[in-house]
């Protein structure tokens, strides 16, 4: 089908083979893009490299989202490569380890606050606003992640639940701003996945059994079921969907109560 050929993509989150942004580059590399990665911290370089190759990418350079001078030397790079971009996915979340267990009144300092808010929200903004003078004249299409305590209370997610509701609306506002230039602007709400960014979260385990019992589809959610989402959310049979939170979490969201059995 190849439906995203002749796109480049700029992939922002991509720490491991197990990230949601592997899942995602797959997806957007079997479709037909060109893919260009940015990773954090020296640690991740030689990895990210790697997993670009086998992605037939050699297009990798270092960019901390929290930092305006970094975005701009990234994107300084990215034009050494490409003189457009089609596609901006934003697979980037943080807030301190601390403000991620017990409860959000006990353990939320305004530090934790601003930076889960920065990291995780105002990265959104503040990429798109680079990225666009590549996207000028162009479909283009930015991706983010999102997570379902955006809209309802978890345990443990805590501030991470209050920047993914920022984030969420950032989708809207953005969708608003960026519609009549022809870029859209969509979320994917995705259901836990064991990833990097969830190892040694307490209770994961816990977490990810209870969603396979209670989902209608009766197992967790994949990198590739969120991959192929997002790669046709990207591309131009999604030409419609703008500002939207579509959910890939085998239907979680919506089950109000479940026995967990096999049928009804
Ligand atoms: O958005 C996320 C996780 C994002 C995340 C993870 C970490 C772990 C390491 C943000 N910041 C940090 N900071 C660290 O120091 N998810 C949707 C995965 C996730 O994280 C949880 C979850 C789920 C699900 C945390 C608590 C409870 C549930």
């Amino acid at each position: 089908m190849a439906f995203l050929a002749g796109k480049r993509a700029l992939i922002i989150g991509l720490a491991s083979d197990r990230s949601i942004a592997y899942g995602i580059a797959e997806a957007m590399r079997r479709e037909g893009a060109e893919l260009a990665f940015s990773y954090v911290g020296e640690r991740f370089r030689d990895r990210v490299v790697e997993l670009a190759k086998g992605l037939d990418s050699d297009r990798v350079f270092e960019m901390d989202v929290s930092d305006d001078a970094a975005i701009s030397a990234g994107f300084a790079t990215l034009k050494g490569f490409w003189d457009s971009l089609d596609i901006l996915v934003h697979s980037v979340a943080f807030a301190p380890r601390e403000a991620l267990t017990g409860t959000l009144v006990e353990n939320t300092s305004r530090e934790a606050f601003r930076v889960a808010h920065d990291v995780s929200s105002y990265s959104l903004t503040a990429v798109t606003r680079e990225a666009l003078p590549l996207m000028e004249g162009r479909a283009g299409a930015v991706l983010t992640l999102s997570y379902l305590g955006a809209v309802r209370s978890l345990p443990s997610y805590n501030v991470m639940g209050l920047a993914k509701a920022s984030l969420e609306a950032n989708v809207r506002f953005l969708a608003a701003d960026l519609g009549p230039r022809g870029i859209r602007v969509n979320a994917v709400s995705a259901g836990p996945i064991k990833t990097l960014a969830a190892a040694g979260i307490a209770g994961f385990r816990k977490m990810l059994a209870h969603v396979a019992t209670v989902a209608p589809i009766r197992r967790n959610v994949t990198q590739d079921d969120v991959g192929n989402a997002a790669a046709f959310l990207c591309s131009d049979l999604a030409a419609g969907i703008t500002g939207e939170i579509v959910y890939v979490d085998g239907g979680y969201h919506n089950v109000g109560m479940s026995f967990g059995e096999a049928e009804s």
